[in-house]
């Protein structure tokens, strides 16, 4: 899989790609990765991408030519031509159903926005898949384009090693459960047990327990609220 990166601060992202599962499954030939400075299209000696919106109101857009040059370039630095993500929070909500569908193309462009956002013709005129990964809002699409390229690689075949340890994931299979708990030694913890089920031997019974763990885990989830009792305090 080739993945670009279109951003104006390409420095970001450096750690992050060189990172343990990322670095490796680059060395290894699996996902290149490919980032493209935007400001490298803008005209003049002050090299601007941004400017004030007509009508007026708060902050700065991007320009179209800049972003328009950058992404027709990239494209045709490749006869693939790659699905164009635009990451804004309008966007189409990211979940592990889309990263699954983005996970089976050949080639993602990923389009980071800084600023207010975008001047509206660059939409028009490319025609993007626009994607959020929450409704908040952040200084710009660089942190949602790591979150995407992470939970991407790890779906692209043998970029995690264990193909199994992605099938057990989270929001994983058709109901789309969270994980329950997992133990690991010791078997006891501050007079904490591991449940007596894992330790049975039987297959069968620990997935049915940790399915209904799972369902229980998924139920809980979406109801915890941030309240003074939710501050846990230490002796
Ligand atoms: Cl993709 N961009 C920005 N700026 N904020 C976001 C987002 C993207 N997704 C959620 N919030």
């Amino acid at each position: 899989m080739r993945i670009d990166i279109l951003t104006l601060f390409p420095d970001i992202f450096t750690s992050f790609l060189d990172g343990s599962l990322l670095g490796a499954a680059r060395i290894a030939g699996l996902i290149d990765i490919r980032i493209t400075n935007i400001r490298d299209f803008a005209d003049g000696v002050h090299r601007q991408v941004d400017d004030r919106p007509f009508g007026g109101g708060p902050g700065m857009l991007l320009m179209p030519g800049p972003v328009v040059d950058c992404v027709e370039s990239v494209q045709q630095s490749d006869p693939l031509p790659g699905h164009l993500l635009m990451l804004t929070p309008g966007g189409r909500r990211l979940d592990q159903q889309l990263v699954e569908e983005l996970a089976a193309k050949d080639r993602l462009v990923l389009l980071c926005g800084r600023y207010e956002g975008f001047d509206a013709r660059v939409r028009q005129t490319l025609q993007p898949i626009e994607i959020s990964i929450g409704d908040y809002v952040l200084s710009g699409g660089e942190v949602a384009a790591m979150a995407i390229i992470d939970a991407v690689a790890r779906l692209v075949p043998s970029v995690l090693g264990d193909e199994e340890s992605a099938r057990q994931d989270s929001f994983s299979g058709p109901e789309r459960l969270v994980e329950g708990p997992q133990y690991t030694r010791p078997r006891e913890f501050r007079g904490l047990q591991v449940p007596e089920v894992l330790l049975s031997g039987d297959h069968g019974k620990i997935a049915g327990w940790r399915h209904q763990q799972a369902v229980d885990a998924t139920r809980r989830r979406s109801t915890t609220e941030l309240t003074p009792a939710t501050v846990v305090t230490f002796q």
